[in-house]
């Protein structure tokens, strides 16, 4: 349970959302379009493979939606390119326009794919989304089943129809009451902001799970500082009515209350909608974070925080804060290197993945991207598993868990290394390459190599769409979002988890492994390292230790713990001085290292994730006492593309 509501909370980072509604402050629509690219721009930090916007058309009548695959500068040059469609010069008193760039989680990057999505060829509705939608396929088949015809494979195309289908079955529904049916049906983590034609110079935004927040522009001082919350006329006594999953329809609550933020008497104000301050601060330092389930909505130039049920805490408004915060200092959060930010975000990357994967009722595994290739996996003779640099860790840190779980002989190889052997390669082989850019040239060269010589390949990568994903047979994509420090950190834990969920899928009708696999499971929201294997210290680097030397040992109460010991006992009997990770509480161990750092216990296949993150913040810290470029080591690339 504690983990299921884990996977609620947490938000994840991918993709950027950014809206802005101007009421009675008037904008040239030129400057209006400015205004939205620029706030993509500096969302771009984040990392994204296409981007788009949505503006009313010329005679406000329509909306007219604008995407591009690549970067900003693109999407700026093809609005430039049909500025005729757009215009540029008129005067608009009251607008709304939506912008994102996104990174694919489903389906390819390509336009059709990018936001916003629409519910109609004639943009009714659309919609920009960050988060995944962990129900879309049976809500797809529903609307399908209603007569709507999908155009991309995104799970944010089910939401811009689902509103539609709302607008048709309520026609007399506010746009925020039909926000509140539509975010009703979802699972999985969103923040959202709609834009319809049917409602010209409103804008909705609700979020769960994914961060949101408004800025606020006045040019007099605001009459208040909060903006209270409405409830749901029967959030009192209906506490949970939200279906799984199921797209039959609840009953709306509405409201009949007017009490909403009125900014000023004359009414004038501007809104930003965005996922990350750093896209608002330039206009706003006023604004207000929303909460999990908050439906926000502008109508008229006021703006509304709505909730559909009363919570237990809930302070009944929210504060409007004064954000003191440098653009440079947003963008990479309160951390000052992106390396540190990706340590930090780990316990978001690893949930997102395992969303939609785990099934906590059943204890089972699902990793849809391979689970047709499961019985061939099965029957084959060895499997090999094939990575450069961190993604080679990966594998390493996990073999053995593979191993015992597959009961199959496991290989783990460097990619260069692999290819300069001519490693004899057969059709009955099994061939993982792990990459996180699924760009990775040595990866990519054992791939083609492997796939020749007729084995099954099987990528496990963070960029969909990517070559690796492109040319293997089937794979699973790590989800973890964009990683921008060069230094994988958070790409690492994903890999590993995602190897630990292919482990599971591959035991699962093993009786004898029942119990094992339980564990894991259940603990799978913990997040491990090694250099040298405690075994291999007599055999040479022994020779190294002395007062002067840093050690590190990881030294963990599992089945190798007396090997570790030992280990232990020849580094402080050559006088070395020994930094000792271990087990939260294990006095014992402490009393021999020099220092000591306590991580928690969990099961020992993901111990070392766990163990891992004091090794990357150590990393961190020295690489940045020495003065060194955490973000980017010289000589070495996010993603190594050559040979
Ligand atoms: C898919 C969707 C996901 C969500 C989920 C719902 C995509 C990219 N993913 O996730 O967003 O809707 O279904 O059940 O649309 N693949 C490779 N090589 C790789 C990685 C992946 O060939 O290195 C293939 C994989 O075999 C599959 C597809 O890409 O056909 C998507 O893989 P995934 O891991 O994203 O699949 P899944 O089911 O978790
Ligand atoms: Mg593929």
């Amino acid at each position: 349970m504690f983990i299921y509501a884990i996977i609620i909370i947490l938000c994840c980072i991918v993709a950027g959302i950014f809206a802005y509604l101007n009421y009675l402050t008037p904008k040239k629509r030129g400057e209006i379009l400015e205004l939205l690219v620029n706030g993509l721009k500096r969302l771009e930090y984040r990392g994204y493979d296409s981007a788009g916007i949505a503006v009313d058309s010329t005679d406000s009548k329509d909306i007219a939606i604008v995407k591009k695959t690549g970067k900003v500068a693109l999407l700026e040059e093809e609005i430039k390119n049909r500025t005729n469609e757009l215009g540029i010069d008129n005067l608009v008193d009251v607008h709304c326009g939506i912008a994102h760039t996104r990174w694919a989680t489903h389906g390819v990057p390509s336009e059709v794919n990018s936001h916003p999505h629409r519910s109609d060829i004639h943009n009714g509705f659309v919609v920009v989304h960050n988060g995944i939608t962990t129900n879309y396929k049976e809500v797809k088949v529903f609307l399908e089943n209603k007569g709507y015809k999908f155009e991309s494979e995104t799970d944010t195309e089910v939401i811009a129809k689902l509103i539609h289908l709302f607008y048709k079955q309520h026609p007399n529904y506010s746009f925020r009451e039909l926000v509140e049916c539509v975010v009703q049906q979802l699972e999985g983590a969103f923040a959202l902001c709609f834009k319809s034609k049917f409602f010209p110079g409103e804008c909705v935004a609700t979020r769960r799970g994914s961060p949101l927040l408004v800025g606020i522009k006045t040019a007099t001082r605001l009459a208040t500082d909060h903006v209270p919350i409405l409830y749901g006329k029967d959030a009192d006594s209906n506490p949970d009515h939200r279906p799984h999953g199921r797209a039959d329809f609840p009953t709306l609550p509405r409201t009949g209350s007017t009490s909403e933020f009125e900014p000023l008497e004359d009414k004038q104000v501007e809104y930003f909608f965005a996922s990350d301050a750093s896209a608002i601060i330039e206009h706003t330092n006023r604004v207000i974070y929303f909460e999990d389930d908050d439906v926000a909505a502008v109508k008229n130039g006021s703006l509304s925080i709505h909730r559909v049920r009363r919570g237990g805490d809930d302070p009944h408004k929210r504060e409007i804060i004064t954000l003191k915060m440098e653009l440079q200092q947003i963008m990479k959060g309160n951390y000052d290197f992106f390396m540190q930010k990706e340590i930090f975000e780990q316990p978001e990357s690893v949930v997102n993945t395992m969303r939609g994967r785990l099934n906590f009722e059943t204890g089972t595994v699902t990793l849809g991207g391979i689970k047709d290739y499961i019985p061939e996996i099965k029957r084959c003779r060895r499997l090999m598993l094939i990575g450069c640099g961190t993604s080679y860790h990966s594998a390493i840190a996990t073999r053995q868990l593979l191993e015992e779980l597959t009961e199959l002989p496991v290989m783990v190889e460097l990619a260069s290394d692999f290819l300069d052997r001519t490693t004899p390669v057969f059709r009955d082989d099994v061939c993982f390459f792990i990459s996180q850019s699924g760009e990775t040239a040595d990866t990519l060269m054992a791939l083609r190599y492997c796939k020749e010589r007729g084995a099954l390949i099987v990528g496990i990568t963070n960029t969909v769409g990517s070559s690796i994903c492109r040319e293997s047979h089937c794979g699973v994509h790590i989800n973890a979002g964009p990683e921008i420090g060069v230094a994988s950190t958070k790409a690492y834990t994903s890999q590993f988890i995602s190897l630990v969920m292919f482990a599971l899928v591959m035991s699962e009708d093993r009786l004898s492994l029942r119990q094992r696999r339980e564990e894991k499971v259940k603990e799978l929201t913990y997040m491990h390292s090694e250099g040298i294997m405690a075994g291999e210290l007599k055999h040479g680097p022994l020779a190294l230790i002395d007062n002067t030397m840093p050690v590190i040992m990881i030294i963990m109460r599992d089945p190798v713990y007396t090997k570790c010991m030992n280990a232990l006992q020849q580094v402080t009997a050559r006088d070395g001085k020994p930094i000792i990770i271990c087990q939260k509480g294990d006095k014992e161990t402490m009393s021999f290292g020099h220092r000591s750092l306590e991580v928690p216990k969990t099961v020992d296949c993901l111990q070392g994730i766990l163990t891992v993150i004091p090794m990357q913040l150590l990393s961190f810290h020295i690489a940045v006492l020495k003065g060194c470029n955490v973000d980017c080591p010289r000589n070495l690339a996010k993603s190594v593309t050559v040979e």
